[in-house]
């Protein structure tokens, strides 16, 4: 009989150690909680609660993950494309349960979901699939999402609004990047944490003054 083969994770990805988890979630609520109390963002509050004069709490808003990461490669338990190969490249099982730092250089929200971009070092990206950018990104993107440099699509899913999935965050975060490289950024607010800019849709991206880094190991995760 064949030897069996071993399974595929539902992804692969770097995971925030459990600490870690707690100091970002209270550092990003801390966002949340002053952005809804900024003028600038109750001017687009309709684009959250389809009515105009409606307050929003963001921080109920958004519901929490269960475990903070980064995805590098989403294997669907073998179903997604490139998932075997990808599973064993000799970086990807080198990597397996080793610690690594991530930095986050932006926070975005829209009105589906709220995530951290993560900016990956050259090291980081020898585990960023090729062509991972893309997966499920529209048509009409496309081209846009293609000029983006490799990895952009690296993210930290906070929160997603109800009946939102997490894949939404790199689909929106790629969005945000196609806008602001076409130069259409809106409002800018000078905030403790860094420059918050709106790029229209109920869309916000703060750039942070200082990264915020988080400790993580390098994993796969079946449910
Ligand atoms: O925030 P995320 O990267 O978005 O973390 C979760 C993780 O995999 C488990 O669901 C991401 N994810 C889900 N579906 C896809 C997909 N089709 N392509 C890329 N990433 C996905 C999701």
């Amino acid at each position: 009989t064949k030897p069996k083969e071993p399974e595929l994770p539902l992804f692969f990805g770097w995971f925030l150690l459990p600490e870690e988890e707690e100091r970002i979630k209270c550092a990003t609520m801390d966002f949340l909680k002053t952005l809804d109390t900024l003028e600038a963002f109750k001017e687009h509050i309709s684009e959250f609660t389809g009515e105009a004069e409606k307050e929003v709490d963001l921080e109920q808003y958004f519901q929490n993950p269960l475990h903070l990461h980064c995805t590098t490669k989403f294997c669907d338990y073998g179903k997604a494309e490139g998932a075997k190969e990808y599973a064993e490249l000799q970086v990807v099982k080198e990597s397996l349960a080793k610690s690594d730092e991530l930095s986050v250089t932006a926070l975005i929200v829209t009105p589906r979901i709220f995530g951290a971009r993560v900016a990956l070092t050259e090291t980081q990206m020898k585990l960023w699939p090729e062509g991972e950018d893309k997966e499920g990104v529209a048509p009409a993107l496309m081209p846009s999402v293609e000029a983006l440099p490799m990895g952009s699509r690296a993210h930290v899913t906070l929160g997603c609004s109800a009946g939102v999935e997490a894949v939404q965050t790199g689909l929106d975060l790629l969005e945000i990047l196609a806008l602001q490289k076409e130069g259409k950024e809106g409002t800018q607010v000078e905030m403790d944490l860094g420059t918050l800019s709106y790029l229209s849709e109920g869309r916000w991206f703060l750039t942070l003054r200082e990264p915020i880094t988080a400790d993580t190991t390098f994993s796969s995760f079946s449910d």
